[in-house]
């Protein structure tokens, strides 16, 4: 059976799920939410999402909600296939790991407000808030140093290869450099900068931009 991926496909979450999938190659559909509709909201849908969030996805009889936890899922369920995104060693998967909790605890919420502010609400005819946006610019600054002081002596967050700790980061940096102007908080760090071109040259990577545009 094709894996259901729930979700619109320019929502940064679902588009987590969907890196994942092409990295590994695994067939997949998109089953629209529309969320401007509110249908992420309605009883149906709060059966595979009890949150009312996109994404959720169903693979036979499996249903899942929580993107990092279906890129996991797909990560070790096809470990043998393509590129090993989850390290070798016990002590490698903890890095791993370490940074999908970085991504998930320090960096997706500054993003998602930049987003909101700078490019979701002026979509719908609303201001953003500039203090705002002033301050989570300032916040995920700092937090691009972190992580240029990690990429000055690795090529990825978790070490030499490509995981899903870099993999995390794929949807909220591409709305940050190509939608919301914050493309200068990438491109004035030395490391950073061939960090985001690597993985955003990626032929999974490209084929996702492809798919959300
Ligand atoms: N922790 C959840 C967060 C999901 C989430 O925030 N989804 C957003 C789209 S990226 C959403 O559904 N927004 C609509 C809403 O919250 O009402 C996950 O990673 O799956």
């Amino acid at each position: 059976m094709v894996v259901k991926v729930y979700g619109p496909l320019r929502a940064a979450c679902p588009q987590r799920v969907m890196a994942c999938l092409l990295e590994k190659d695994v067939e997949f559909e998109i089953v629209h939410v529309d969320l401007d509709a509110g249908e992420h909201k309605r009883p149906d849908f709060l059966l595979r999402q009890p949150f009312g969030q996109v994404p959720a996805i169903e693979d036979d009889d499996l249903k899942l909600f929580e993107s990092r936890a279906i890129m996991r899922y797909y990560a070790a369920k096809y470990e043998d296939r393509g590129p090993n995104l989850l390290g070798n060693s016990l002590e490698e998967r903890a890095v791993v790991d370490q940074w999908i909790e970085v991504e998930a605890h320090n960096f997706n919420d500054l993003v998602y407000n930049l987003v909101l502010q700078l490019v979701i609400l002026p979509r719908m005819g609303k201001h953003g808030d500039l203090a705002l946006v002033h301050s989570c610019e300032q916040k995920l600054g700092k937090v691009f140093d972190i992580y240029e002081q990690r990429l000055s002596y690795s090529n990825y967050l978790a070490g030499d290869s490509f995981t899903l700790a870099d993999l995390t980061h794929l949807p909220g940096i591409r709305y940050l450099v190509n939608d919301a102007g914050m493309g200068h908080l990438v491109a004035q760090r030395k490391h950073v900068k061939p960090w985001w071109e690597a993985i955003s040259n990626r032929s999974a990577s490209k084929k996702l931009t492809k798919l959300a545009s």
